[in-house]
């Protein structure tokens, strides 16, 4: 174990654990108006005998992570072990459909079920695994006719390493709307929040460097768990690869170790994570023992820029900024790597470090001066990226919050670009999250607000309480695995409104 990740396992989190028994047994009933065209009610005839087959919903009433335990009461004669299927959901259409089609593009072993067969009905059934769900279907599957048996007492031991005691709520002049969008912010981090702070509690349940950036923004004002995000930044530091790179995600078990996936602008971003936390937290110690990784990072993705000081696709990286296929990323990861640079740079000098200043100074400047000379369609006024020089959201964002134009004129850009109509718009909630930040930037308050009823607000209309890993309010089937029941619907980098809407009021 190298020293890094040494440091960061001595700050593993105790999880606080909080029981919680269902609020009503459900029923899904097909309604093409609901989510996957899916509607729960609520069904009394729950928990009543059940006899060879048979199935009961029941609703906990809100999102939860953790272990699921139960009793079965039983008449009769137990002649042959009971077997049940049970079913997790998140969402209704995971319990309403099960998942005996195609299960995607990723392993089946996401999709949440288990089929258990007990001996002994006497005992306390406490299945294997942590769940992530707000409904559980127990299905009987043809068992022995000689007995009638009903399940009591389940119970959801729910884990998170947040402490929801330490947060601020907002004042109670804010608009309601904002008040529940707030609480399914703070419910998506705190389910999110283990022992690492992980992407989703059903999928991947691992820590992505992406995510984390997002999620300790918010935990800063929220939870204030300092201790967990030092502890992934030592995580990131002690999984890098022999060139010093970073992985953009790694897994705690069965010990610490890289994903191997590399995303440029994750990398990147590393920088402007550990100067946010050392801002946070004012341990500017851990900052300056991560400086060498934190630079070696900029080097790094600055291998990628070419002579003319423009990013190239070297072929060797995954290049993420949002899902979105269509999208080119030119653009958008010329913005990062400026941004980067300028978080590094700040960074070094309030670490009084003074070796690498001129050359951030330099690269700034020629990155800066790149863009606008290669990027900037001046007939036009907007950015525009690749051969095809394309036309999006996500290249005027970058370029705002690497402050490659004036904030003054930010909002003229974002406007015009909103309304054309050959925009590429983006495609998920990680991107959605940079465009609140640019229209902050742009002094696009209003915007920014009405961005967040619309959008985030559009997922809570469907009934959920966390926001979810992809949303598309014209395709609720859309899934970057081919599989809707794949998606996660509870995601760290969707749980951003509570940030905005407190450094609104700051
Ligand atoms: C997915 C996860 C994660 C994200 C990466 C890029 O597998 O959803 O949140 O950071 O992709």
């Amino acid at each position: 174990m190298n020293k890094f990740i040494k440091t960061a396992e001595t700050l593993k989190p105790e999880l606080y654990n909080i029981n919680h028994e269902p609020v009503c047994g459900a029923k899904a009933v097909k309604d093409e108006n609901h989510l996957h065209g899916w509607k729960m009610v609520s069904d009394d005839t729950v928990g009543e005998l059940i006899h060879r087959n048979g199935s009961d919903i029941y609703d906990f009433g809100k999102h939860l992570v953790g272990y699921l335990s139960f009793d079965i009461e039983y008449t009769g004669m137990f002649d042959c072990p009971l077997r049940l299927k049970i079913i997790f959901g998140e969402i209704p259409a995971e319990v309403a459909e099960g998942f005996d089609g195609d299960s995607g593009a990723l392993g089946r072993g996401w999709l949440q079920d288990e089929v258990i067969v007990i001996d002994d009905l006497t005992q306390r059934i406490e299945l294997p695994r942590r769940y992530a769900f707000r409904y559980v279907r127990i299905i009987s599957e043809w068992n022995t006719g000689a007995i009638k048996f009903r399940i009591c007492n389940i119970r959801c031991n729910s884990v998170s390493s947040a402490d929801s005691s330490c947060v601020t709520p907002l004042l109670e002049s804010v608009p309601e709307i904002y008040h529940q969008i707030d609480h399914a912010s703070l419910n998506t981090l705190k389910n999110c929040m283990q022992t690492v702070f992980e992407d989703g509690p059903k999928r991947d349940r691992r820590l992505w460097l992406g995510d984390f950036r997002l999620q300790a923004k918010l935990n800063y004002l929220t939870f204030r768990n300092f201790d967990l995000c030092k502890r992934c930044l030592y995580l990131f530091a002690g999984t890098v690869d022999a060139n010093g790179r970073l992985p953009a995600c790694l897994y705690e078990k069965p010990e610490v170790h890289s994903g191997e996936l590399f995303i440029y602008d994750y990398t990147a971003l590393f920088v402007p994570t550990l100067l946010e936390y050392a801002e946070a937290s004012g341990d500017w110690k851990t900052a300056e023992q991560l400086w060498p990784t934190a630079l070696r990072q900029l080097e790094i993705v600055m291998d990628d820029i070419d002579a003319n000081g423009l990013f190239r696709d070297n072929g060797k990286w995954w290049l993420f900024i949002d899902w979105s296929e269509s999208l080119d990323k030119q653009t958008a990861l010329q913005g990062v790597v400026i941004f980067a640079l300028k978080q590094g740079r700040i960074l070094a000098e309030k670490l009084n470090i003074t070796n690498k200043m001129n050359w951030m100074d330099k690269e700034i400047e020629r990155l800066s001066h790149a863009a606008m000379k290669y990027m900037y369609d001046e007939s036009e006024g907007y950015f525009v990226s690749g051969k095809d020089r394309q036309l999006s959201i996500a290249s005027q964002v970058w370029m705002i919050i690497a402050g490659v134009i004036e904030a003054d004129q930010a909002s003229e850009l974002l406007r015009r670009c909103f309304a054309s109509q050959e925009t590429v718009m983006p495609a998920g909630p990680y991107l959605y999250h940079y465009v609140l930040e640019a229209m902050l930037i742009a002094g696009m308050e209003d915007q920014a607000l009405e961005l967040i009823n619309d959008y985030w607000g559009g997922m809570l209309a469907y009934g959920t309480d966390t926001f979810w890993e992809v949303y598309d309010p014209n395709d609720l089937y859309l899934s970057p695995y081919g599989n809707h029941l794949m998606n996660s619907y509870c995601h760290a980098w969707s749980c951003t409104p509570a940030y905005f809407l407190r450094i609104q009021k700051a």
